[in-house]
């Protein structure tokens, strides 16, 4: 294992723009604490820390300063600020030969993540999250960006003038849900009119979780260069990742999300597919002695190829 895969470079962006709850900022640190880089070590790939990408304190912004032309959607311009920048050193990282892995952050870290890696390529993406995170600002119930990361990435909804907003990173038939299970009123039809792939925890229940992700790594890898795989950990049931700003119950156990990363790092192993990750939405605050930053490491370390014998 682990031949395949490249060196990882881990980019940290300590962003909770996007987020209701506070603390997501802190989950880069989290996530080190619990143990990153032993972890990738286990896995038997190499990596190395770029550190933390700078994003300025909330308290110190306004978080209506430039509101989109239609909705709502708070912090918008600091958010497009940081994923500027975190989409260069994503891009940067993949010119260089490297592995980009992202550390959240809120899931708006994503738009960053994504429009870097499908810079020069033709990108496909798994979402494994237990939210759709397809609100636009005039959709949206809350303003927050992180329920909207995928719908900037795939090029719907306004977001001010900000040229990710008008340039998919993904085709929306190249992208995969897995694990869906609490979709806002106005957001079930917007999944639904969407070309993507959407896998919800029924499906998981009724076919189990390696024949689900297999069905979701073929969705995002036919006619693609790569895959993203984006990892929100509320994806997770909060038994087993309490530690998340937005917890819904009934999500993925500790072994299956174990499992389906095994599953994409297998097919990784024979087709070189996966070209850029993030783990995002860890929130330490409301974390049970940094459980859930540790297993967010854990899980990198499966998705990179550690098995267990
Ligand atoms: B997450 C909600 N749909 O738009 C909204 O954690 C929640 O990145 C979004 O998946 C959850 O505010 C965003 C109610
Ligand atoms: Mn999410
Ligand atoms: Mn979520
Ligand atoms: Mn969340």
């Amino acid at each position: 294992n682990g031949e395949t895969m490249a060196t990882v470079r881990i980019i940290g962006t300590p962003m909770d723009y996007g987020a209701n709850r506070r603390g997501v900022d802190m989950g880069p640190s989290a996530i080190r604490y619990g143990g990153l880089a032993d972890e990738l070590e286990r896995a038997g790939v190499e990596s190395v820390d770029a550190g933390d990408l700078f994003v300025p304190r909330a308290e110190e912004r306004d978080p209506d300063a430039t509101p989109p032309s239609e909705g709502n959607a708070k912090f918008l311009r600091e958010i497009e600020d940081v994923c500027s920048r975190l989409a260069d050193e994503v891009a940067g990282t993949i010119d260089d030969g490297l592995f980009p892995l992202v550390l959240g952050g809120d899931h708006s870290v994503a738009i960053g993540s994504m429009n870097g890696s499908a810079r020069d390529a033709t990108l496909g993406a798994i979402w494994f999250d237990a939210h759709a995170d397809l609100n636009t600002p005039r959709t949206s119930p809350s303003g927050n960006v992180h329920g909207m990361a995928l719908a900037a990435v795939l090029g719907r909804g306004v977001f001010g003038d900000f040229e990710w907003a008008h340039a998919p990173a993904v085709r929306e038939s190249s992208v995969a849900y897995v694990g869906l299970r609490s979709i806002d009123d106005r957001e079930r039809a917007l999944v639904r009119d969407s070309e993507m792939t959407a896998f919800t925890m029924s499906d998981i229940d009724e076919r189990g979780i390696t024949a689900v992700v297999e069905d979701a790594l073929e969705v995002a890898t036919t006619g693609t260069d790569g895959i993203h795989v984006s990892l929100d950990l509320d994806w997770l049931d909060p038994n087993a990742a309490p530690g998340v700003g937005t917890p819904v119950r009934g999500g993925v156990t500790y072994r299956e999300a174990h499992s389906a990363l095994e599953t994409v790092s297998k097919r990784h192993d024979r087709d070189n597919v996966v070209r850029s990750m993030d783990v995002v939405e860890v929130n330490p605050i409301l974390d049970e002695a940094n459980e859930t930053a540790g297993l967010a490491a854990e899980l990198a370390s499966s998705a990179f190829g550690k098995r267990i014998l």
